[in-house]
């Protein structure tokens, strides 16, 4: 009897929301899961910025481009942040990629250990999470028409190969959240 009562409760806690879940996805197949997006502030006298933020999706996809309204900043890239062996020629590798600061965002002139480059596309494994963090992958903002403070909030949409155009909402921080 007790046993009973208790399956029934179970049911009719989780039937509802199975029928929620399904109710909401009338769009075909859960899309890519952007969390945790944040930007730092920016410097006064640096123009560019970074958004980071995890991305996960759970039947696999892959990000092909990224877009920012240029009322925010003149252009977004997909970069890579990668370390460079110091010890050797500072392009030993003849990849042509090693100017410091080409883009004259004034971030790779210290140390020097670090350049970042940008790449055309970022795979994401189905159910696995790709973190966007500082030392890594990262969306670049460059020509920020103002300087990110913290409280700003803005927009960047990003291009997935199967899913589309996904809008993640970023939010300027001291640290990640
Ligand atoms: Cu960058």
């Amino acid at each position: 009897m007790l046993k009973r009562l208790v399956i029934g409760l179970i049911a009719l806690l989780f039937v509802p929301a199975l029928l929620a879940s399904c109710g909401s996805d009338d769009d075909g197949p859960a899309g890519p899961t952007l969390t945790g997006a944040w930007a730092r502030s920016s410097p006064m006298v640096v123009d560019a910025g970074a958004a980071y933020f995890e991305v996960t999706s759970d039947e696999g996809d892959e990000i092909v481009g990224v877009a920012i309204d240029s009322s925010i900043a003149g252009t977004a890239e997909l970069h890579e942040t990668v370390m460079v062996d110091m010890d050797d020629d500072m392009d030993a590798e003849g990849e042509g990629d090693m100017d410091m600061d080409a883009e004259g965002d004034g971030e790779m002139d210290m140390g020097g250990a670090m350049t970042m480059q940008e790449v055309a596309s970022i795979p994401v494994a189905a159910g696995e999470t790709v973190a966007f963090q500082p030392g890594g992958l990262h969306v670049m903002m460059l020509g920020l028409v103002e300087p990110l403070e913290v409280g700003d909030e803005f927009d960047i949409t990003l291009t997935f190969a199967n899913a589309g155009d996904v809008v993640v909402t970023v939010e300027v921080r001291e640290e990640a959240p």
